[in-house]
């Protein structure tokens, strides 16, 4: 299995909107597969396919604590309901490495997806599950969680991003 380079903002790619994946077969499953593997590398308890660069609507998440491993594999997913109660995490993304904030989303949702053998699944998503699979969907639209901050906070991130970049590609010139 293959480790991906994960996409760090700013980048264009990371703002784009993803393609609906219109078969599941052994080619998919080993993109996942290395989905996973990144992700577990990382180590991250989320990852969307745009974040290593392929624009198609797929994520991966294992919310588990290390011992007992327990992926899950979302194809083409939807939401289908939102609470209307809230919660907030602290949330960070493996695009955005080091910057974290607060982010208010619905407490629970509802998700319609097809599995990784292709079958069509719901999910009710509760705590930091619902949390996780609304920042990845939001991936797949090419959102992240600096949007929902103030203008400023976000600049501030961004730039921050930015200057990290400049400096390594100054130290692998
Ligand atoms: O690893 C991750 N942790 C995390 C913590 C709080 C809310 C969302 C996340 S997802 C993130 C991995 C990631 O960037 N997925 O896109
Ligand atoms: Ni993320």
């Amino acid at each position: 299995m293959t480790k991906r380079t994960i996409i760090i903002e700013p980048d264009p790619i990371l703002r784009k909107k993803s393609d609906a994946i219109e078969k599941v077969d052994d080619e998919l499953r080993k993109l996942m597969d290395e989905m996973l593997e990144t992700m577990y590398e990382a180590p991250g308890i989320g990852l969307a396919a745009v974040q290593i660069g392929i624009l198609k609507r797929l994520i991966v998440i294992d919310i588990s604590k290390e011992e007992k491993k327990n992926p899950i594999f979302l194809i083409n997913p939807e939401i289908i309901t939102k609470s209307k109660n809230k919660s907030v995490y602290e949330e960070g993304c493996l695009s955005l490495p080091g910057q974290f904030a607060e982010i208010e989303r619905p407490a629970e949702c509802l998700i319609k997806y097809l599995d990784y053998q292709g079958k069509q699944k719901e999910l009710k998503a509760t705590g930091l599950m619902a949390t996780c699979v609304q920042h990845e969907i939001d991936h797949l639209n090419g959102v992240l969680f600096i949007d929902y901050l103030s203008k400023l906070k976000k600049d501030m991130i961004i730039k921050r991003l930015q200057k990290k970049k400049k400096e390594f590609k100054k130290n692998i010139l």
